[in-house]
């Protein structure tokens, strides 16, 4: 195994000469601590069935299936499919996943620690997600803004970005909207957490999920979390900001982040070429 920081990159390192069926519990390890210290790692060369990619995501962790089955893998429910193409007149998993920063279940009571990407068909254009280190955002935050986040608490929802189910054809959307609020109540996290493995301090927000932040007699001041969002680089859609980082990879390219620390936003094709990616969510208990 051969692991290199990413040339002219601003966050990740790369693993070259990773075999998931050979490798032994101490590369694992040595792995997850550089997963946490580094935020990303991209694995070269993979060639995994999803059967296979899940059980590699077990030795990161507990892998969580997703909440909502029109997400999973018709054979391996713990794989999450994000696809924009129908495989015999056949939609698998769900189009245009995760184009807003978010963090992978940030709106549940217990986010995941680890994601797994694996691009299964990759774009030729435009391909990549962006990603914000939050730990690192949040030390470049003004005095002023590291003041009025402390002590606060943020909240979460999935309801911008809930996508509309098939079975939901012709329902009136305030029955569905209703039904998303008692199935998916909005979490509560402090604005800033502490990492569980690094101990680093994380600005929990995202511009795709979070909707207020509370300090204890309510709402805390009316722009904040706007200039949250914009000091930490969420609004800029030119994405130059200094925070923003483009993770591109290739076929056989396997991405693995810490979601604690890190935000992250698709880049989907404004004019669609065929893109399927896997992916497997783990706690690391
Ligand atoms: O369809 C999507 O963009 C999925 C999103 C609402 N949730 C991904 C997650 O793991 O939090
Ligand atoms: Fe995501």
């Amino acid at each position: 195994m051969i692991i290199e920081a990413q040339e002219g990159k601003k966050l990740g390192m790369v693993v070259r000469g990773f075999t998931a069926g050979t490798a032994s519990d101490d590369d694992i390890a040595r792995l997850k601590e550089i997963v946490y210290r580094e935020k990303i790692l991209l694995l070269k060369g993979q060639d995994l069935s999803p059967r296979a990619f899940l059980e590699l995501g077990r030795r990161f962790g507990r892998p969580e299936p997703y909440y909502q089955p029109m997400y999973h893998h018709p054979e391996v429910r713990e794989v999450f499919v994000s696809s924009n193409i129908e495989e015999q007149g056949q939609q698998i998993g769900v189009p245009k996943t995760g184009k807003f920063w978010h963090s992978d279940y940030q709106f549940m009571p217990r986010p995941f620690d680890i994601t797994l990407i694996y691009p299964q068909v990759v774009p030729s254009k435009n391909r990549g997600t962006y990603f914000i280190n939050m730990a690192q955002a949040y030390e470049r935050l003004s005095d002023d803004l590291q003041k009025a986040v402390e002590g606060t608490r943020a909240r979460h929802s999935v309801r911008r970005y809930f996508k509309i189910r098939p079975s939901d054809v012709y329902r009136p959307l305030s029955e569905v909207e209703a039904e998303v609020e008692k199935e998916t109540p909005p979490s509560t996290h402090p604005t800033v957490l502490t990492h569980r493995f690094t101990g680093e301090r994380v600005l929990y927000v995202s511009e795709g999920f979070t909707y207020a932040v509370e300090n204890g007699d309510g709402a805390a001041r009316p722009d904040l979390l706007q200039d949250l969002f914009a000091a930490t680089g969420q609004l800029d859609l030119t994405f130059e900001h200094d925070n923003i980082h483009l993770q591109t990879f290739d076929k056989g390219d396997m991405l693995i982040w810490d979601n604690q620390s890190l935000v992250h936003r698709a880049l989907h094709t404004a004019t669609p070429e065929p893109a399927v990616s896997h992916r497997v969510t783990v706690y690391d208990d």
